[in-house]
């Protein structure tokens, strides 16, 4: 409702201003007309708010404090994530949401959810940045009686220290990943360089294990490189210029997310290297989001796995289970599907299309 406020006192400020401006009579009059109305309807939405907020205030005390430790802004899967969590646990669906952005620093996050633990929320979301290091501060929230949940990445402590889980199945993306690879290339011998994610996180971990076992079984396969991006554009990029440097025979780049991918493609284009179906190396990304599939419908990325980013509903759906006391799966695994690029046909993904583009969000 305080949204519905705001777009129409905004509307109401630009036709206002529309009024100022109105150099023909005519247009000025209508104007000024669609302003009243618009000023009405601003009255009547006002007085349902005085109401509304008036049972608010009543039931302020009745919002669920969350709060949502969150690895950081690297990536655009994160801001996807970021948002959902924002749009899901918001005031009006009856939550109190405290958000910390741990700008990728782990020793930060453990302090996010020390803060969240003093503030006394009802319930901790945490995105953990590495999977290490958590058993002290899970220990102090389970002393303070605040259920955890940890959401996406995973952690390395035991089971009985958080409350339950949800994300995707990251050894799963890795591994289609090279199963896609050795579909497409289907015995031609293969130099490989890995643009790995965030040192230490169970997505770069999982991606980088699933992809291995593939490896593994392709003897005609060379992993020639692999390198810490960061989950950024900026990470993707500077690795890939050195990997330039150092390897003049590589055919595969496997990038762990879309912005490393965007980086990696500037520094083979400034490079003169070509990739993706047209070109000399096969690219490989992962998370297929918007833009990341925008390069895969033009060609540019040869095969990108989805992780989705939308786990706030998830993790709605088990907070409401907590509310009502039941017990809940210690894990819920959201799925994911991976894309190709137009031409190509595989079993393990989805041939790309501008309706599938049109239909991604995020
Ligand atoms: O792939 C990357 C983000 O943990 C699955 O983190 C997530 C990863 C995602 O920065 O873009």
């Amino acid at each position: 409702m305080k949204r519905k406020l705001a777009v129409l006192l905004a509307g109401t400020m630009v036709m206002a201003s529309l009024v100022g401006c109105g150099s023909s009579d005519t247009a000025t009059t209508e104007t000024a007309a669609s302003t009243e109305e618009a000023a009405e309807t601003v009255e009547e939405t006002a007085e349902e708010t005085t109401e509304e907020a008036a049972d608010d205030t009543a039931a302020s005390g009745d919002l669920i404090k969350v709060g949502h430790a969150q690895v950081g802004h690297e990536s655009d899967w994160r801001a996807a994530n970021t948002q959902n969590f924002q749009d899901v646990f918001s005031e009006a669906n009856g939550y109190d949401l405290a958000f910390v952005d741990s700008d990728n620093d782990n020793a930060a996050q453990i302090e996010a959810v020390r803060g969240f633990i003093q503030q006394e929320v009802d319930y901790i979301f945490l995105d953990p940045i590495e999977t290490a290091g958590w058993d002290t501060v899970l220990q102090e929230a389970q002393d303070a009686g605040i259920p955890v949940i940890i959401v996406d990445r995973s952690v390395d402590a035991d089971e009985s220290l958080y409350t339950t889980a949800v994300g995707t199945d990251m050894v799963l993306e890795g591994e289609t990943a090279g199963n896609w690879l050795a579909e497409y290339l289907n015995g031609e011998a293969a130099n490989i360089l890995v643009i790995e994610g965030t040192v230490g996180a169970s997505a770069t971990l999982g991606r980088t294990e699933g992809f291995n076992n593939v490896a593994a079984e392709h003897s005609e396969w060379t992993i020639l490189d692999s390198q810490d991006g960061d989950f950024t554009q900026a990470g993707g990029q500077e690795v890939m210029e050195s990997f330039i440097k150092s390897y003049s025979d590589f055919n595969v780049v496997v990038c762990q997310n879309d912005n490393e991918a965007y980086g990696a493609m500037d520094a083979m284009d400034a490079a003169g290297i070509t990739y993706g179906v047209d070109g000399d190396v096969i690219i490989i990304s992962f998370d297929a989001t918007h833009d990341g599939l925008q390069y895969t419908l033009d060609g540019k990325i040869n095969c990108n796995v989805e992780c989705n980013p939308l786990q706030a509903t998830f993790a709605e759906d088990v907070l409401k289970q907590l509310e009502a006391g039941e017990e809940v799966d210690k894990f819920t695994l959201v799925t994911d599907e991976a894309f190709v690029a137009p031409g190509i046909t595989s079993q393990y993904a989805t041939t790309m299309t501008q309706e599938v583009l049109d239909a991604r969000a995020y």
